[in-house]
């Protein structure tokens, strides 16, 4: 990040840049040469603003010489040789479950197997469209050359701080037959995604974050499919009349798509795809992924409030709930902050090794810390304000917070110190 970047970071206001007073149009982003981080920052990061960038940016990638055929189609015989014998999940497009669809886990040989069929019988089976989702390829794979992680992408705190305790990470590869779909969804803890087409197309419909309120049942759901047309009856969907269309992206094949935090989506395969994304946060979308656990606590304290007063550790009770449904905690996210506070202190230290924007392009993993001091700091400013939001909510003050370490009010003290030492 540049100097200026940062100076214009720090006037930033997101209500300055409200979804609808930037009009229904997403910028597609042509030419690498003349695209930096900064701009990326400026323009579409800070303000949540989708873009597309051109098959430019990942035309170097392996995967789309690998992955895929002469004709532009998925290379069945090379993901057979290379990956064959690996357990992948696969939902059933056909089949609803929740808002979601069921899936098993099956070898991916087994996969490409159905696929090949699917297509020879005229994209029809008696088992149904079946979609390859959320393979943890890079997981499995950490030594691959298919892809790299787009420079634009590299401040990713969620797989930062997941890899660091080994334990998940948020990369995923996904492949599957024309017709295939995800179903209507915000991502997992309000995190920014980020999508390329190794080859194929998909449609994407975008809804500004807000919009979702309009698409409720009148039982408060969120809708399986926002296309479906039940959504024109009143009677069910009674706000959807003040609902604005969706924002329509078609994403061509080696593009890839930055879908802004909080935004609900519904996405197509439009032919044979495979594309790989990560889910990622970042200093300016983690005040977003806060107020969402806010939230789902709450959502949580509501089903078990009967309990209240019967039970001595109901608040923890809470806690175990969400961490289970969710994914995270109170303690585990302050935990996370910690960790980004202190790679983003080592990065100061360091100065040397840490020049801004003198890096590749396209730079290699981890590569947060690559983004240079100005970086560093805007990330700190980041986790010291949501360490002091933290610090003002009852439900986190009531988990025994002094016990923590160290505890958040004596790192966010020091992260203060530190911040004044650099300005
Ligand atoms: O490509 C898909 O089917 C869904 C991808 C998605 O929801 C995302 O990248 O956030
Ligand atoms: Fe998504």
């Amino acid at each position: 990040m540049d100097k200026e970047a940062f100076v214009f970071s720090q006037d930033f206001s997101i209500t300055d840049s409200s979804s609808c007073s930037h009009g229904r149009y997403v910028d597609h982003i042509d030419d690498p040469v003349s695209f930096s981080y900064s701009l990326f920052f400026k323009r579409y990061l800070l303000p949540n603003r989708p873009c597309v960038f051109s098959a430019k940016f990942t035309n170097d990638w392996g995967s789309r010489k690998r992955w895929v055929t002469q004709d532009g189609r998925p290379n069945f015989d090379h993901l057979l040789k290379k990956f064959g014998k690996t357990i992948v999940p696969v939902a059933n497009c056909d089949v609803k479950e929740y808002n979601s669809n069921p899936k098993e886990r099956i070898p991916l040989a087994e996969y490409i197997c159905y696929w090949r069929e699917y297509i020879q019988n005229n994209y029809c089976s008696s088992k149904g469209c079946l979609y390859l989702k959320d393979w943890h390829m890079y997981r499995e794979f950490p030594e691959q050359d298919d892809y790299k992680t787009p420079v634009f992408f590299t401040s990713d705190w969620l797989n930062e701080y997941w890899d660091a305790i080994a334990v998940d990470d948020y990369r995923f590869v996904y492949m599957g037959p024309k017709g295939s779909w995800t179903p209507f969804h915000a991502d997992v803890f309000r995190s920014y995604s980020w999508s390329a087409n190794v080859c194929g197309r998909k449609k994407w419909l975008l809804f500004p974050p807000g919009q979702e309120e309009y698409l409720r049942d009148c039982n408060g759901n969120l809708p399986y499919d926002v296309t479906s047309p039940d959504l024109q009856d009143s009677s069910i969907y009674p706000s959807f009349r003040q609902s604005v269309q969706p924002i329509e992206v078609i994403q061509e094949d080696g593009e890839m798509i930055f879908v802004p935090s909080g935004w609900h989506h519904q996405v197509y395969n439009l032919e044979d795809t495979i594309s790989i994304n990560h889910n990622w946060v970042n200093g300016c979308n983690v005040s977003i992924m806060w107020h969402f656990l806010q939230v789902e606590l709450e959502a949580v304290e509501q089903e078990i409030i009967e309990w209240k007063e019967t039970m001595d550790d109901w608040h923890l009770h809470c806690q175990i709930i969400m961490k289970s449904c969710t994914g995270i905690d109170y303690k585990e996210f302050y935990t996370f902050l910690k960790t980004i506070a202190e790679n983003r202190i080592q990065v100061l230290q360091n100065p040397l090794k840490n020049k801004g924007e003198a890096f590749p392009l396209i730079s290699s993993e981890p590569a947060s810390s690559n983004l240079g001091p100005y970086h560093a700091v805007f990330d700190l400013q980041r986790v010291v304000d949501v360490i002091a939001a933290l610090l003002t909510n009852l439900d986190f003050r009531k988990l025994g917070i002094e016990s923590f370490s160290p505890p958040p009010a004596e790192l966010l003290n020091h992260l203060k110190g530190v911040l004044s030492s650099v300005k």
